[in-house]
């Protein structure tokens, strides 16, 4: 718990841990996507770090688009580990 004075205004601010970090969009190429079934598997990877994640693979662009409160560098570690190529 958080308590803060603005002003004379006595704030209590409760704070649960996965709300410190905030949801970002982030885009990486993944040049080693050659199908659906990379597709899946990079998507259960990051998945993995944080279920609540939303993850879109575009398999033409070998663009994949997280939204999420991991971190970038876990999941590039998470692709990693899946056997796929971060650019
Ligand atoms: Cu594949």
């Amino acid at each position: 718990m958080i308590a803060c004075f603005f002003g004379s205004k006595f704030v209590n601010l409760e704070l649960s841990k996965s709300d410190l970090f905030v949801t970002m969009t982030m885009q990486l190429k993944v040049p080693s996507i050659a199908c659906e079934g990379c597709a899946e598997i990079i998507t259960e990877a990051i998945e993995s770090l944080d279920a609540a994640a939303q993850v879109k693979v575009n398999l033409e662009a070998k663009i994949v688009t997280i939204d999420s409160k991991s971190s970038l560098e876990s999941i590039k570690e998470a692709i990693t580990e899946a056997g796929h190529t971060v650019e």
